[in-house]
């Protein structure tokens, strides 16, 4: 099996079998992903250093060497507040009203990668799988060639891709599309994204597409196709039987004092559509008067990307929101949402997951969306929660017996919570049934596999 080497912007130390730390999906994804086969994750350190010098920090922990740079602020600035976060995130996830468009954050954008390429370079063997994650690293690829590198080299997008139309308001959209055709294999979430990416693809660059995939424009050409991201199921399960998550399970309880639960789980970012749930939730207080003191939304959000100022707006708009829905609604016994900006150790969430009668997870825009298979993962069979789950998620492909909902109506938000807690006990296990036998079959591991497979089945690229 060759050696991999991923990529991705930030670099977290790898977590053990079992282990819990307070990782996001991708962090989790990629060290279970790294532990099957032995490899190198190598990107940015999160840390800054006044001049760039292109030392890199190499670890070695759970079998995983991480091979880590530090970044100079203004990098930091341009690059990822800037580029990737102002200008890509905002206009991948449908929001042109939030991205940016300034020179400075693309020049940025490029210089971090030549770096990245840069201090790449010498890491990489000859028979080395080479693999690129998300929105931050898309011309990394075409760099790297630039520098002589002729392995097989794949690109993953975690983020949604727009739909064509949309796409040309970036400006050089056409650049950035471009480098793709370094790559051997480019992989997205959902089959919507590989959809929206052929249609540029077509109509924009007068591209063809063959049976197998292949995507050929002028004399370029590479695999695009679906691979959607899972979560370690295994692992989960065990983790939502420790012991810390059994003490979760158990004091949540407690505390919801026979109260039924409804859960949200997301970092604090505008594309969650957390006003909305926020709005669904108070229609459905509105128009259920029967349910007040009854149950309780328990959010937690903790706060991300908090130098960017859309995101200081969202979390001043949440906790007005909040503060208002409680102020209606409260009363001396009874608080209808629970409002928690803070991380949790992965055992604690899985015994908070379990205790919830509802998961509620709404985006607006989501290119897969793991906290929706982690609700599912950490139920009890024997009397599972009901996920209610936004169409707009790239989980909506895959677990097709939530109850799946628009996150813009309130009205449908409110209706879907009232149907999950009245919902009887057989079809709570039906519909957990079909959404586990999903998660369990396209788990982080088949992901993985399918991703790498893709790359290792295309014919080695020539620099
Ligand atoms: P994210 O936008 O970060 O990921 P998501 O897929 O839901 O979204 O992953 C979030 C992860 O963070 C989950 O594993 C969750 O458990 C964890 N997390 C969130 N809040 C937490 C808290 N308070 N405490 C502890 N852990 C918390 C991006 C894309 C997604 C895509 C993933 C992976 O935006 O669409 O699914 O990458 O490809």
């Amino acid at each position: 099996m060759s050696r991999l080497v991923i990529v991705s912007n930030r670099v977290q130390p790898p977590i053990g079998e079992g282990g819990s730390g307070g990782q996001g999906g991708l962090a989790v994804a990629l060290s279970a992903a790294l532990r099957e086969s032995s490899g190198i994750w190598f990107g940015w350190s999160g840390e800054t250093t006044e001049q760039f010098t292109g030392h890199i920090n190499l670890q070695r922990n759970f079998g995983v060497t991480t091979a880590t740079i530090d970044l100079e602020e203004q990098d930091v600035d341009e690059y990822y507040n800037g580029y990737a976060n102002r200008t890509l995130w905002p206009l991948f996830h449908y929001r042109m009203d939030l991205a940016e468009f300034e020179s400075g954050f693309a020049e940025g954008y490029e210089r971090v990668n030549q770096r990245f390429a840069e201090t790449l370079e010498p890491l990489i063997e000859p028979d080395d799988l080479v693999w690129i994650h998300d929105y931050h690293m898309f011309p990394l690829g075409q760099y790297l060639r630039d520098r002589g590198i002729a392995n097989r080299i794949g690109f993953f997008l975690h983020i949604p891709w727009p739909p064509y139309r949309l796409l040309l308001s970036l400006p050089n959209h056409r650049q950035l599309v471009e480098t793709l055709f370094a790559y051997d294999v480019v992989g997205f979430q959902t089959r919507d994204s590989l959809d929206s990416f052929r249609d540029y693809v077509l109509q924009e660059m007068g591209g063809t597409i063959a049976e197998d995939g292949r995507v050929t424009v002028g004399g370029r050409s590479m695999v695009a196709i679906h691979c959607p991201i899972g979560i370690d199921t295994d692992n989960f399960k065990d983790a939502s039987q420790s012991t810390a998550a059994r003490y979760a399970h158990y004091r949540m309880r407690q505390s919801a004092n026979g109260r039924d639960m409804i859960i949200g789980v997301d970092r604090l970012d505008y594309s969650k559509g957390l006003q909305e749930r926020f709005l669904g939730y108070e229609r459905l207080l509105q128009q259920n008067d029967n349910l007040h003191g009854e149950v309780f939304l328990l959010q937690i959000a903790p706060p991300s990307r908090s130098d960017v100022q859309s995101y200081q707006e969202i979390r001043a708009s949440l906790d007005a929101l909040s503060g208002r829905i409680n102020g209606a609604y409260a009363d001396v016994e009874w608080v209808p949402i629970r409002y928690v900006n803070r991380g949790y150790p992965r055992d604690r969430l899985a015994g908070i997951y379990r205790a919830a009668k509802v998961g509620l997870v709404t985006p607006l825009r989501d290119g897969m969306n793991l906290v929706a298979k982690e609700y599912i993962a950490a139920q009890d069979p024997e009397d599972p929660g009901v996920l209610i789950l936004s169409r707009f998620a790239g989980a909506a492909e895959q677990l097709t017996e939530a109850l799946l909902i628009n996150p813009y109506s309130a009205e449908e938000i409110a209706d879907a919570i009232e149907q999950a807690l009245a919902m009887s006990l057989e079809e709570r296990q039906a519909r957990w049934r079909a959404c586990m036998d999903n998660i369990e079959k396209e788990d982080v591991m088949w992901w993985r596999r399918r991703f790498t497979a893709a790359l290792e089945g295309v014919t080695q690229s020539a620099a």
